[in-house]
């Protein structure tokens, strides 16, 4: 908005005087429509982001909240904080039972003081727990962790919009599987028993997993799937999924994908802890990935990990918005630009059904059109499920496989098998569609996605 003369200013009087009484009104009409038509477009991260209903967060150590570059443009910039280490076990608890909450309350307070979103990071984590929890397991540990949780949900209670209940529970490599560690050899219901005690202790705060790597479809992003839609089809209490993206060179080209299908079990989506390696390539990735945030309707919010390169945890990699001196790097402008003009709420084209080439049925019945986003050996598909000109109660959507596919994963639907023919039943809370609505589906997995146009048969 700086280069919008306001009527007050002396670069607007100047030109006022030479343009006279007439051309002085002209003026002004001039900058009022300049002002109007900038009006929408957001000057710094946390407004645009805000603009689009996100928020734009950083993370932040205590430390330098006593940095004035530092919170200058943290203040200016951005409208949600993580505390970098400050709400960690070794932090928060360091020895058992004897709490210790100074620095992750300086961090809420400085939030509070500029009206920024607060991400509780993390409840319960392998690394960085204080020695003494290394030293427990079975029942001794999940008592503890169980105690951690709640005592720290219920200090922070109210004050958190999302926590990282858990953090990182999930193998590299292509297994899928959990982690190994001591919090896992408590027993594999770890993560809803905490989950659920989080949300005793603070039932107005999101619910997060948190993990990285998962920040396309591969196998231990579908470990969190799974994981996440059996926690939705049980009742475990989970609201979101954050994703890390902690990226090198490259974005994984499912990147949104990934984000929508987890969107599409009901849990909300965030970019918790972004930060991109400096190159050729940098600020389009940042762009990319504000897009992709942009397009996923349950994509809340973006929060990068740090805010200069200097404070960065890879600071080698140069990879923040602003550099080490303070200023804004191309990244940053990529990030503004693609917040003004990248996108919307809305769902994005890959998601919408294309048009029907079967007309819906005149008087009951349902129809099924498929969108299917393919890959060399996989693909994922969104099934657009329409009832007709009467309410469904009950549907199945029949779909033949080609031979050698496998489906690895189906969410919003209950299926019959893995290939060939697969009928795919309504769950329960997507069986009844409205006259005319519909409600959605989908399943990924290897070898070639289906085409055509599938059955539909209601009851
Ligand atoms: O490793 C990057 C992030 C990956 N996801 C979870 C995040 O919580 C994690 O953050 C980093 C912090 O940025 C580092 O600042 O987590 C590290 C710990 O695993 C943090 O580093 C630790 C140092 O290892 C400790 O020596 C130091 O005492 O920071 C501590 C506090 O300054």
């Amino acid at each position: 908005m700086d280069h919008v003369p306001h009527r007050g200013t002396p670069r607007f009087r100047s030109r006022a005087r030479l343009l006279g009484p007439a051309g002085a009104a002209i003026a002004v009409a001039v900058a009022t429509l300049a002002a109007a038509t900038t009006a929408n477009a957001g000057t710094t991260l946390g407004s645009a982001a805000a603009e689009k209903g996100r928020y734009f967060g950083a993370a932040v150590p205590a430390f330098k909240l006593s940095d004035s570059q530092f919170t200058g443009i943290l203040d200016r910039e951005f409208n949600a904080i993580t505390p970098e280490n400050e709400m960690k076990w070794d932090a928060t608890e360091p020895s058992q039972n004897q709490f210790r909450y100074t620095s992750g309350d300086q961090i809420v307070s400085h939030a509070q003081a500029h009206g920024m979103k607060v991400r509780g990071h993390t409840l319960l984590w392998h690394a960085q727990q204080p020695a003494w929890v290394q030293n427990l397991s079975g029942s001794t540990l999940r008592s503890a962790m169980m105690n951690h949780v709640t005592q720290v949900a219920t200090h922070y209670k109210g004050q958190i919009y999302a926590w990282d209940v858990v953090n990182e529970a999930f193998a590299d490599g292509g297994s899928g599987a959990r982690r190994d560690s001591n919090l896992q050899r408590t027993g594999n219901d770890w993560i809803e028993a905490a989950f659920r005690t989080a949300r005793a202790a603070d039932p107005a705060a999101k619910l997060c997993y948190n993990d990285y790597n998962t920040d396309g479809i591969n196998a231990k992003s579908t470990g969190v799937y799974n994981m996440v839609r059996d926690f939705k089809t049980r009742g475990v209490p989970i609201d979101c999924v954050g994703f890390q993206s902690h990226l090198g060179t490259t974005l994984p080209s499912d990147y949104q994908t990934n984000l929508q299908r987890f969107a599409d079990l009901g849990v909300d989506v965030q970019i918790t802890e972004l930060d991109i390696t400096q190159g050729s390539n940098q600020a389009n990735m940042y762009a990319a990935v504000t897009k992709a945030c942009l397009a996923v309707t349950r994509c809340t919010g973006i929060t990068t990990w740090g805010v200069r390169d200097n404070d960065s945890w890879r600071s080698g990699d140069n990879p923040l918005l602003f550099d080490s001196n303070g200023n804004k790097k191309p990244a940053y402008t990529a990030v503004l630009n693609a917040l003004n003009t990248g996108g919307t709420t809305t769902p994005p084209p890959s998601t919408t059904p294309p048009p029907t080439t079967t007309p819906p049925p005149s008087g009951s019945g349902c129809t099924a059109n498929l969108t299917v986003q393919s890959w060399p050996g996989g693909f994922v598909t969104n099934v657009h499920v329409t009832a007709g000109s009467t309410a469904v109660n009950g549907w199945t959507v029949r779909i033949t496989l080609p031979a050698g596919t496998v489906i690895t994963g189906t969410w919003s639907a209950q299926p019959s098998g893995t290939n060939g023919t697969v009928d795919f039943r309504n769950v329960d809370y997507n069986g009844q569609i409205g006259a005319g609505g519909s409600t959605d589906f989908g399943f990924q997995g290897t070898g070639v996605g289906p085409s055509g146009t599938p059955s539909c048969t209601a009851g």
